[in-house]
C-alpha cells in the first residue's frame, strides 16, 4: 500500500500515425481541453497530470510523440 507522502512518477510514451487523435487524447485527458483545429506535434510534448487519492499520490508524465518521421530529431519541443 502506498502513503500519501510518497511521491510517485509514471512516464507513458504515445505513439501512432499522425491525425490519429494522439494531442487530443492527452490534451483531454491532462486538462479536459478537445479542439477540432490541432497543429502537428513537431518533436515530442510533455504533458503531465498528477493523481491524487487518500492514500495515493501519482504524477503521470505522458510523452505525446510526434507520428512524422521529419520531426524526430528536433526531441522535446515543449513542456506543460
Ligand atoms: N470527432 C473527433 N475528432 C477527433 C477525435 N480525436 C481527434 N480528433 C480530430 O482528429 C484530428 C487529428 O487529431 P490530433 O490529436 O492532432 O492527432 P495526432 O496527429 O495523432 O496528434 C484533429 O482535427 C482532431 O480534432 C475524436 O475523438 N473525435
Ligand atoms: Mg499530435
Amino acid at each position: 500500500m502506498l502513503r500519501a507522502d510518497d511521491d510517485k512518477s509514471l512516464e507513458i510514451a504515445v505513439f501512432g500515425d499522425t491525425e490519429a487523435g494522439k494531442t487530443s487524447f492527452v490534451t483531454r485527458y491532462c486538462k479536459n481541453i478537445f479542439r477540432e483545429e490541432t497543429e502537428t506535434t513537431m518533436g515530442i510534448a510533455l504533458h503531465l497530470r498528477d493523481i491524487c487519492r487518500e492514500n495515493f499520490k501519482c504524477r503521470l508524465k505522458i510523452w505525446d510523440v510526434t507520428g512524422l518521421e521529419r520531426f524526430f530529431h528536433l526531441g522535446v519541443t515543449s513542456a506543460t
